[in-house]
């Protein structure tokens, strides 16, 4: 017989409960201890999960989603997790910058006072065709863009990632640190742009861009930018940390568009982490509904790669 060890939080009915439930369900009951001795807002498993982001497929194991991971500043490999756990998660504050009503300087956590987090499943495609579908906790980029007040001149907002020692990639030559990403001001007032501090209920680990990172669910997954200590606002166009590297590859909209192939490979399918299943990329990664009205007006932009 199979003896299995449950530590007092798991729920024994797993296996006839669809996964995110489940996983649900856990994190409400894990909460109650996790509260007390983690940072109380990061991402509070009674937050509200919006309906509204069905992914249409099954939610990925947890196990995967936090032991495969891009993040350069680490490494080149994607087996960086433990080598992550050395970013110190807190203290943590975040310079608001550049054209906005008054730039300062802002601790993670008296943002999270003033926002409303609630809980998204999204889908999330990476440049090199893998793919994944994960609970994350946040609030909407558009929550921000009011904390911040921008002046009305500013076009762009463009988010950086720290630079600390404990990372090794740092000092590897040749990559233009610190990892800049940045979005149009409409961009990041859609409703689907996040902001996560969280995953599968907990807070965001630190591999996965803890303690506080963007996420743009139709977009390749290099514009969502890890770890932020920086948040602009600028009336030019930024020169983001991929696009410096290789801008036919990775470009400055990088839209999910499986027609339009990388120079290197086919973008038409994906392959899920976990399962290994191969499925077909959708154009804005399924997304089209909710974003495609931002570029309408932009067909001479080079939207998709
Ligand atoms: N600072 C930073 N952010 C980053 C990266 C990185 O190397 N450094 N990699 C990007 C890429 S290519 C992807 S696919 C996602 C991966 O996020 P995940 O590891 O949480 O799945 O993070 C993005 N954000
Ligand atoms: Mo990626």
């Amino acid at each position: 017989m199979n003896i299995i060890r449950r530590r007092g939080w798991e729920v024994a009915e797993r296996g006839v409960t669809p996964e995110h439930l489940v996983l649900n369900r856990r994190s409400l009951v894990a909460g109650a201890t996790a509260m007390t001795i983690l940072p109380p807002l990061a991402a509070r498993a009674d937050v509200p999960v919006n309906p509204a982001f069905q992914p249409g497929r099954a939610v990925t194991e947890e196990k995967y989603a936090t032991t495969y991971n891009n993040y350069y500043e680490f490494s080149e490999s994607k087996n960086l997790w433990r080598e992550a756990q050395a970013l110190k998660q807190r203290p943590w504050s975040i310079r608001l910058d550049g054209m906005l009503k008054q730039p300062r300087t802002i601790d993670i956590d008296d943002l999270l006072k003033q926002v409303s987090l609630e809980e998204r499943i999204y889908r999330h495609r990476c440049v090199e065709a893998w793919a994944m579908t994960v609970p994350w906790t946040g609030f909407p980029v558009s929550q921000l863009l009011k904390i911040a007040e921008p002046l009305g001149s500013a076009k762009y907002v463009v988010f950086e990632t720290t630079q600390d020692k404990v990372m090794p990639g740092l000092s590897a030559p040749f990559y233009p640190w610190p990892y800049v990403e940045g979005v149009t001001i409409d961009e990041a007032a859609n409703d689907l742009a996040f902001i996560s501090t969280g995953l599968y209920g907990k807070p965001l680990p630190p591999q996965n861009g803890g303690p506080i990172r963007l996420t743009l669910p139709w977009k390749y997954g290099f514009k969502s930018a890890k770890a932020i200590v920086k948040i602009s606002f600028t009336d030019k166009r930024p020169t983001t940390f991929w696009e410096s590297i290789g801008p036919s590859e990775y470009g400055f909209w990088a839209n999910v568009n499986p027609a339009v192939a990388h120079p290197r490979w086919s973008q038409a399918s994906e392959r899920l982490l976990g399962s290994d299943e191969r499925v077909p990329t959708q154009i804005f990664n399924g997304y089209a509904e909710q974003v495609a009205g931002l570029y309408s007006d932009r067909k001479n932009e080079k939207l998709f790669m």
